[in-house]
């Protein structure tokens, strides 16, 4: 039985709904849905391709590209490259901003990490792709961009996972959706309305090789989550699949929390323009929160395109006690 008959409803029905006088905006979304479709064909079509890594080029955060990549990045340039409100693209995989048009006020600006994981996919484990959008408004300053890249003015933002089904997650902010590709009829159906995390943490996604830096709120967490509930501690699990991605659906599944702080040598992995506030965006629509350790997310400044962050996010109750250790540390 197909999903229309199953009762699912396609993507361009929700979101004709979600974003009823946005049609712009819409447009927009559905073409961010098709190019996660084109990333995840051109993964499933790599089986014979995927050990390369192109020798010498490296993004601007040092991380060797592989083909796909640069593969997947282009795809999002050339779905995008076809509307014409869309002036400009932020990506992991290139330095700079690539302006697409003279900006104007309500014009889009796409920021996106093609794709999240990738050291995954020589091990064909499950990668994602990133994305989150702005819309330029007349007192914005085009040029410094840097300014209008804060979290906050985040209007939308989703996430695409390419394991055994291919997932999309989108959010406006008071709501996030979860969508099933059906690869029969070629759509997106939506399988998880109005998705919200539950309160408590259950499991923990951290890399526990990075123990020796952990600054002392995390590893008191940590310590304190796996020590089993009848020793009074959380008793909780851990899960890691190095694939932000990965590991932030599973949380907004079934609940847990994501960390991966600033080390003790004030080194952090993940990036704030495209992959901490797209993400740190959808959780707060689904009652969740995100934190550097001491400041939501979403309200730290953009200094620069590809600056690196701490990153916890996840039940609200955990996410609040770290900060709380982080104040008294
Ligand atoms: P990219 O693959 O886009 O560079 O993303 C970074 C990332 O792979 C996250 O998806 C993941 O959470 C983390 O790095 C894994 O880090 P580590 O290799 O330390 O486990």
């Amino acid at each position: 039985m197909s999903p229309d008959a199953r009762g699912f409803k396609p993507l361009s029905t929700v979101l004709s709904r979600r974003c009823g006088s946005d049609p712009a905006l819409q447009q927009l979304l559905e073409i961010l849905a098709d190019t996660c479709i084109n990333v995840a064909e051109r993964l499933q079509s790599s089986a014979f391709r995927r050990n390369t890594t192109i020798a010498g080029s490296q993004n601007s955060n040092g991380d060797l590209q592989k083909p796909l990549d640069l593969e997947a990045d282009a795809i999002f340039e050339t779905h995008l490259a076809l509307l014409p409100n869309v002036a400009a693209l932020v990506s992991e995989e290139r330095d700079d901003v690539h302006w697409l048009k003279e900006p104007s006020a309500g014009d889009f600006i796409v920021c996106f990490d093609p794709l999240d994981g990738s050291s995954n996919i020589d091990v064909g484990m499950v990668v994602g792709s990133i994305f989150s959008v702005f819309r330029l408004e007349e007192d914005h300053q085009p040029y410094d961009l840097l300014s209008v890249l804060s979290g906050q003015n985040q209007i939308a933002a989703g996430y695409a996972l390419y394991g055994p089904v291919t997932e999309l997650v989108l959010g406006m902010g008071d709501w996030i959706d979860g969508y099933c590709y059906d690869p029969a009829s070629g759509t997106f159906y939506r399988t998880h309305p109005d998705m919200t995390i539950a309160t408590d943490a259950k499991e923990v996604a951290i890399n526990a090789a990075r123990e020796a830096l952990w600054p002392s709120p995390i590893a008191q967490f940590i310590r304190d989550c796996f020590t089993p509930k009848l020793s009074g501690g959380r008793g909780a699990n851990m899960r890691w699949t190095a694939s932000m991605v990965a590991d932030v659906h599973r949380i907004l599944l079934r609940g847990g929390v994501f960390i991966y702080p600033e080390d003790r040598e004030q080194n952090a992995r993940l990036r704030l323009v495209y992959e901490a506030n797209p993400i740190a965006f959808l959780m707060r629509s689904a009652g969740a929160r995100a934190t550097n350790g001491r400041d939501d997310i979403l309200s730290l400044p953009v200094n620069d395109l590809h600056q690196k962050v701490g990153v916890v996010l996840g039940a609200c109750d955990a996410v609040t006690y770290i900060q709380t250790q982080y104040e008294k540390a």
